[in-house]
């Protein structure tokens, strides 16, 4: 099946009138108590400020109140970072500011990291984590690679801008079950594609499970290029991985059961939120 990547979409005025309405929201905790909702205001727009000590300086607080490091990798920052996105794309932020808050979520990250890694479950394997080469991205990618290894997996990061070659060593020398390629660059994504093509041509595509992911990375694309699965964050990363596991352990990289498989995981993850949503209601 023919896909177009929709590069026109950041052009698009609803897309970004979306995006501003819902990043203007003033009430987005509503469920949150109220010290907890200011706490969270206040971390998020101290990424969007580009506040690095003082981001950091709120972790520790937002902890003391019970709240998780997921939770606040998932909710504030993950919020302010989004914002920053928005106003770099409507050039209200220019790269010093994007760098700027890059470094209030790295200083945050470096802090939750040695707490998400203390709850590391019994060890399930080995995965071998890069951003593809070209792309310097790497916070989210960092956030995958803490959440795998909280969840039982030894991770290789091979950091940024990885060329194929790096990826195929990893492959022979680490010997993992899993191995991710992170994108946020639409002219970088075609990288993923590239490395997987070598992975092929090297004999190795059958001895690994190809995950792709990053913000211009879709189901349509993981399906064009013949990865086994896609993953929109770091939680449906874990899952898919620790299903790759568990559950299609026999099952080898690139056979199509496998991606159908994951699929269906999707499938049970929108199933479930539409009755959460439905019981709320
Ligand atoms: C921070 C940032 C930077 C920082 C990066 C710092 C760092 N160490 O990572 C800096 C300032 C260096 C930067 C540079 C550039 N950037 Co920039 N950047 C961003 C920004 C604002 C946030 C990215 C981010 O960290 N998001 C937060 C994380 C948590 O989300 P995430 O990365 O999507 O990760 C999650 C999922 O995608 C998934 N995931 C991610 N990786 C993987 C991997 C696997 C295997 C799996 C399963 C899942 C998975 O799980 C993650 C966690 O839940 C984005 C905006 C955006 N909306 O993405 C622009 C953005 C990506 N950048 C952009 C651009 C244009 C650039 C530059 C080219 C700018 C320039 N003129 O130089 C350079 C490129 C440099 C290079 N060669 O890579 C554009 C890309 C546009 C496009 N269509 O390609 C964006 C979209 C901004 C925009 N709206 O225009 N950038």
């Amino acid at each position: 099946m023919a896909i177009t990547i929709d590069t026109d979409k950041e052009q698009d005025i609803e897309d970004l009138q979306y995006d501003i309405d819902d990043s203007r929201k003033t009430d987005r905790w509503s469920d949150a108590p109220a010290d907890l909702k200011e706490l969270f205001h206040v971390l998020e727009w101290n990424i969007i400020d580009g506040e690095h000590a003082k981001t950091n300086s709120l972790i520790e607080p937002a902890l003391a109140k019970g709240v998780s490091p997921r939770t606040l990798i998932a909710g504030p920052m993950a919020k302010g970072i989004a914002e920053v996105g928005r106003r770099f794309k409507m050039d209200e932020y220019f790269l010093p500011e994007v760098m700027m808050s890059a470094k209030c979520m790295q200083a945050a990250l470096a802090t939750l990291k040695p707490l998400i890694i203390a709850e590391k479950a019994e060890e399930i394997g080995t995965v071998v984590v890069g951003t593809v080469q070209g792309d310097l991205h790497d916070i989210g990618k960092k956030i995958v690679a803490m959440m795998m290894e909280a969840a039982g997996f030894t991770v290789v990061d091979l950091g940024v801008s990885v060329p194929p070659e790096d990826f195929i060593a990893a492959i022979r020398k680490h010997k993992p079950k899993i191995v991710g390629f992170s994108a946020l660059l639409t002219t970088t994504m075609n990288m993923q594609w590239e490395t997987l093509k070598i992975i092929k041509a090297e004999g190795l595509r059958e001895a690994v499970k190809v995950f792709v992911g990053g913000a211009p990375i879709s189901q349509a694309w993981c399906d064009k290029i013949g990865a086994d699965a896609y993953a929109s964050d770091a939680l449906v990363a874990v899952d898919k991985a620790r299903a790759c596991i568990f559950k299609y352990g026999a099952i080898k990289g690139g056979d199509p059961q496998l991606h159908a498989n994951m699929l269906v995981i999707d499938a049970e993850r929108e199933a479930m939120k539409a009755k959460a949503t439905a019981t709320a209601g």
